[in-house]
């Protein structure tokens, strides 16, 4: 390389880099949990890194022996709905997840049926935006799987998904929350119906609650009754794509 070339490649391998660091504080100053990064000691030129290449990353896992001694609840512990009721007195033999919205074959599965499709199981750290921190193992249907079945039109571009917990006194106001496709394909994203070797209790979610483990407590949605395929969030509800996004949470909650 002559020394003109070199200093040609420098100047673009430097602008390329700066293009990457404003990305990245970008995200930096969008993401609640950034001071909790910091405050944990982690190098900010690690956090950047981290960042631009963060989507198709994978949350860190953890051993066994570093699971908290129980997984507490947070949020709704038991939906307050008479048909949810129903379905819990029963284990929810009855229960169905529905599939629809922009999807090429519309799908509805029980929990055995879910059970039998391909699944991951892995040991994640839960952050809460309310300041607490839990690990725990969660056994689950692989979301790629049901995507596969269902298959996604051409334009659909985010999961909406419905639960059954209303967060009014009057039952309206049911909790729903999104992602989009490239976290629903995400290898580490389940639908959980186990927690720590065990049936997912009612107060994690049961039957089935979403594990969308590069993102923040808030997005792991808990009974979880349909899953919707989107264009957009326009006309669904607030119209920012969640419950909390509504009150002004970020959409996106994570790295
Ligand atoms: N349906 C539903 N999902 C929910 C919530 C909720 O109230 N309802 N709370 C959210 C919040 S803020 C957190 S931190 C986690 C808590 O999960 P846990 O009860 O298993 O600890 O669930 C999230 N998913
Ligand atoms: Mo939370």
């Amino acid at each position: 390389m002559t020394e003109q070339s070199r200093r040609r490649f420098l100047a673009r391998a430097l602008a390329a880099a700066g293009a990457l660091v404003v990305a990245g504080c970008e995200r930096l100053s969008e993401s609640e949990w950034f001071p909790k990064v910091l405050a944990a000691g982690e190098k900010a030129s690690d956090a950047i890194s981290h960042l631009v290449t963060s989507r198709k990353s994978r949350a860190q896992e953890f051993a066994p022996k570093d699971l908290s001694p129980s997984f507490r609840s947070n949020g709704t512990s038991e939906p307050n709905n008479d048909e949810y009721r129903a379905l819990a007195a029963n284990q929810f033999a009855d229960w169905r997840l529905v599939v629809d919205g922009m999807v090429e074959k519309p799908g509805r599965w029980s929990l055995d049926e879910l059970r039998a499709m391909p699944s991951r199981t892995q040991i994640t750290r839960h952050d809460c935006v309310e300041g607490w921190s839990a690990i725990g193992k969660w056994k689950g249907t692989k979301l790629s799987a049901i995507l596969d079945a269902v298959r996604p039109a051409p334009g659909a571009r985010y999961l909406v998904i419905h639960c059954a917990d209303p967060m009014e006194d009057d039952g309206t106001e049911l909790y729903y929350e999104s992602i989009d496709l490239e976290d629903a394909y995400h290898p580490q994203t389940i639908l959980a119906y186990e927690l720590n070797d065990a049936v997912l209790p009612v107060p994690n979610g049961a039957p089935i609650r979403l594990r969308v483990e590069r993102q923040l407590g808030y997005k792991h949605a808990k009974y979880v009754m349909r899953i919707e395929l989107v264009e957009s969030f326009a006309g669904i509800r607030g119209g920012k794509g969640g419950y909390w996004e509504d009150q002004g949470y970020q959409w996106y909650a994570g790295i």
